[in-house]
């Protein structure tokens, strides 16, 4: 069975913007991973109004004010249209042939005296939306023969790859809840009313947990009370990083009653080293390492008691939180493989993908260290982590000369990197500094090369992280406008890239259908049937028969592997007043910031007091590292001892206090979540 949704013209009312000129055309959206369905109305040129696709079998007419804002996006004032190279120290348009000749011969310069080593390239956000983009990013990245390779995965959350790659035996497997059938749903560390899920997106998220209420019960574990939480059964607010006693406390208790005897005994490996690592979290030392209640901690238990299978959902709150978003991770996976919930009814599902189809062949078990290669030379205590070195390393390999240019495909890096204060002198010295962007940003303006690629309404598209998507499916948009200016597709910039240094990465006459097809070479439709449908589902199965059959070849779940029982030993407490994440509705990381989002610093009134900070006041935030100046909001709804501190702002940059050399080694990911942190009121520091 395949449910599809034609592309047709759109013949219903495109509503008071509505004339003769005006075009409506479906697409879906690539601001987040949601990928929501969308038309959009355009008038010759320009993009008049997104509204949401109400035939969509996902989002069903749902959109939210990013996805509303790509009007806004496409139009901005700082829109670049034209290539840009710095010549006497400042960035002056020029023409792509220009543009590209004098960055070939620099690259090459670079590779001819110090070899392809020291090309570094960031894998960024802005293409990993731009299908055809971002394989060609592989390509390239392939053909210079670099080992200096960085993506989201190092500032994100390293965690769940990890946990997938121990417990499981393969790091890509993605856990999807079966929220259809579902009793018990647990939120922790994630919010997605704003930020519609990590990793795994949900359209529409108040309508969805709304419905997912009246089946099951929903669990929220997070330091604030936030959106999300205000929908849930129950919240409870642990201290922040420390998630993990919780679950060693249920998983110690359900060991000895409740957990599911025949997974135990047929599905699993380290039963018994498992019993002994989680000893020592008794009702009491979990309560006071999480700083909860005893009776919050046994309600919590006697609720997963009744309801058999847990499912559960992390974000940012946890994978941020280095080794102990490692620990706490892997006991989330620990918890629902004893309750029974891996790959049965009413538990968890496994994406078998769309674009690459994992259950159509026997997936590799593969050895805890296959995860692992060498990292970066500077930094000898970390070490590459699926092929990536650590983000937070960039700074000091471009320090120590290793890397001398930087490809900086689709990233915003002076927001999303740690420790910007070692950082944007770095990137400030090197040779050359290549940045693929649709608007001018702080990072465009201390770069050598700007290279302005199509937007998302200005290319056609398919939806390349099939994993992520709540059904086995794929979208296709077509383009929606002509492109800007000289903006050109972001495969071709990058061929063209590759065609400098030597490489023929695509014919001369390549079309954006052309790469399209080829990115699909291995799914589950055609390009071409893509293109009709617009959306395509197959239906999935549970149990699903691939993942039985993994799971016989390897033996069982792994519960208690050597890496990450080391780190749980390792984990210490929470310091008194520490800063945790938070995103927020109207911006998207370090894009959208025209849509008036502010750094709100939300802090418990006691410790506002505590501070002399008041409500609505500017205030200093301050690390070991450095110093950012927000407005203060005194909120009753967070734990005492915890600041909620928005990222992607450039005026008040939170990774001014992250540390570079606060690090998972095991993976690389840096410290984002739960550092130590002073606050004052803004006159006190200049005073
Ligand atoms: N301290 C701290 N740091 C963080 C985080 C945090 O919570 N705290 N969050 C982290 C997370 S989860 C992530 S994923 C990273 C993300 O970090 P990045 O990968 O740097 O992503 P963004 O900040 O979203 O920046 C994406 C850029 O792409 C541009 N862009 C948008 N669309 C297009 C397009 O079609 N083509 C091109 N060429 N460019 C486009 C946008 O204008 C924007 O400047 O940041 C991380 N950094
Ligand atoms: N509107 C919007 N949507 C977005 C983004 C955006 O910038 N804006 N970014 C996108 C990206 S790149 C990503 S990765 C996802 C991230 O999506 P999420 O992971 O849902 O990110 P947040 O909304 O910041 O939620 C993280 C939550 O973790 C909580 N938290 C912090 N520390 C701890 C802890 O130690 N324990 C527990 N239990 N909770 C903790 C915070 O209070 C916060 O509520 O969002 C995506 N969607
Ligand atoms: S949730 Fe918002 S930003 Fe994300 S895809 Fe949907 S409309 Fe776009
Ligand atoms: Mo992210």
């Amino acid at each position: 069975m395949r449910i599809s949704l034609g592309q047709d013209p759109i013949t219903d009312e495109a509503g008071p913007m509505s004339n003769l000129e005006t075009q409506s055309i479906r697409s879906f959206c690539r601001i987040c991973t949601a990928i929501c369905g969308i038309v959009v109305d355009v008038a010759g040129d320009e993009v008049v109004r997104v509204r949401g696709d109400k035939d969509h079998p996902l989002s069903k007419g749902y959109t939210c004010p990013k996805g509303r804002a790509l009007p806004k996006m496409h139009h901005h004032p700082d829109r670049i249209e034209r290539p840009m190279m710095r010549v006497d120290g400042r960035l002056q348009p020029t023409t792509w042939e220009a543009c590209l000749d004098d960055l070939g011969g620099r690259l090459r310069t670079v590779i001819d005296r110090h070899g392809p080593e020291a090309i570094g390239v960031y894998f960024g956000s802005g293409l990993g939306m731009d299908a055809a983009g971002y394989k060609m990013m592989e390509a390239l990245y392939a053909a210079i023969g670099t080992s200096a390779k960085f993506s989201p995965l190092t500032i994100d959350g390293t965690a769940k790859a990890l946990v997938s790659h121990l417990v499981g035996g393969f790091p890509g497997f993605t856990t999807h809840i079966d929220y259809d059938r579902a009793k018990f749903v647990m939120y922790i560390g994630v919010n997605p009313v704003v930020s519609h899920g990590h990793n795994i997106a949900l359209s529409d998220p108040v309508t969805f947990i709304r419905e997912v209420r009246t089946r099951a019960e929903v669990w929220v574990l997070d330091p604030r009370v936030t959106e999300t939480a205000r929908l849930a059964t129950k919240h409870l607010a642990p201290r922040p990083g420390t998630d993990y006693a919780v679950l060693a406390f249920l998983v110690r208790e359900l060991l000895r009653e409740g957990a599911n005897q025949e997974v135990l005994e047929h599905r699993t490996v380290g039963r018994d080293e498992l019993a002994s690592v989680v000893e020592p979290f008794t009702l009491e030392h979990a309560a006071e390492v999480a700083g909860l209640a005893d009776e919050e901690l046994t309600s919590l238990l006697a609720a997963i008691r009744r309801s058999g299978p847990v499912t559960i959902h992390t974000g940012t709150g946890v994978t941020m939180g280095a080794a102990n978003g490692n620990v706490t991770s892997w006991l989330v996976w620990v918890l629902m493989i004893i309750t029974g919930a891996m790959n049965r009814p009413g538990g968890i599902w496994f994406h078998p993908g769309f674009n690459m189809q994992f259950d159509a062949f026997d997936l590799p078990v593969l050895p805890e260290e296959s995860a692992f290669g060498p990292g970066p030379p500077s930094r000898p205590e970390l070490q590459s982590f699926l092929g990536d070195w650590p983000c937070a390393a960039l700074a000091d390999e471009i320090g120590a000369g290793n890397i001398r240019a930087f490809l900086n495909l689709g990233g915003s890096i002076l927001t999303s990197f740690p420790d910007v204060n070692v950082l944007e002198p770095a990137l400030r010295s090197l040779d050359v500094l290549v940045t693929t962007e649709i608007i001018a940003n702080p990072t465009t303006d201390i770069s050598t090369h700007v290279l302005p690629t199509k937007d998302q309404l200005e290319r056609a598209d398919v939806s390349l992280w099939d994993f992520l998507m709540p059904r086995v499916a794929i979208q296709h948009t077509p383009a929606v406008v002509a492109p800007v200016g000289d903006r050109r597709s972001a495969w071709w910039v990058l061929a063209e890239i590759g065609r400098q240094l030597g490489h023929d990465l695509v014919d001369a006459d390549a079309t954006d259908q052309e790469m399209l097809t080829k990115a699909l070479a291995s799914a589950r439709c055609s390009y071409d049937e893509a293109a009709a449908a617009g959306y395509l589902e197959v239906p999935f199965e549970l149990p699903s028969p691939w993942v039985e059959r993994y799971l016989d070849q390897s033996g069982g779940w792994r519960l208690a592997p050597r890496m990450l029982v080391e780190q749980l030993g390792t984990l210490e407490p929470p310091a008194p007043l520490v800063m945790i994440p938070r995103r927020q509705p109207r911006k998207l990381n370090g894009a959208l910031d025209f849509l008036g989002e502010t750094a709100l610093v939300l802090l418990h009134p006691q410790d506002a007091s505590d501070a002399g900070v008041v409500d609505g006041d500017p205030v200093v935030v301050r690390t070991d590292r450095g110093q950012i100046t927000g407005t203060a909001k005194v909120d009753p709804l967070i734990r005492r001892g915890v600041v909620s501190i928005p990222h992607g702002h450039h005026d008040a940059n939170v990774n001014l206090l992250t540390d570079k050399d606060v690090v998972d080694t095991v993976t690389g990911m840096v410290r984002y979540s739960a550092f130590p942190i002073t606050v004052e009121p803004a006159e006190a520091s200049s005073s």
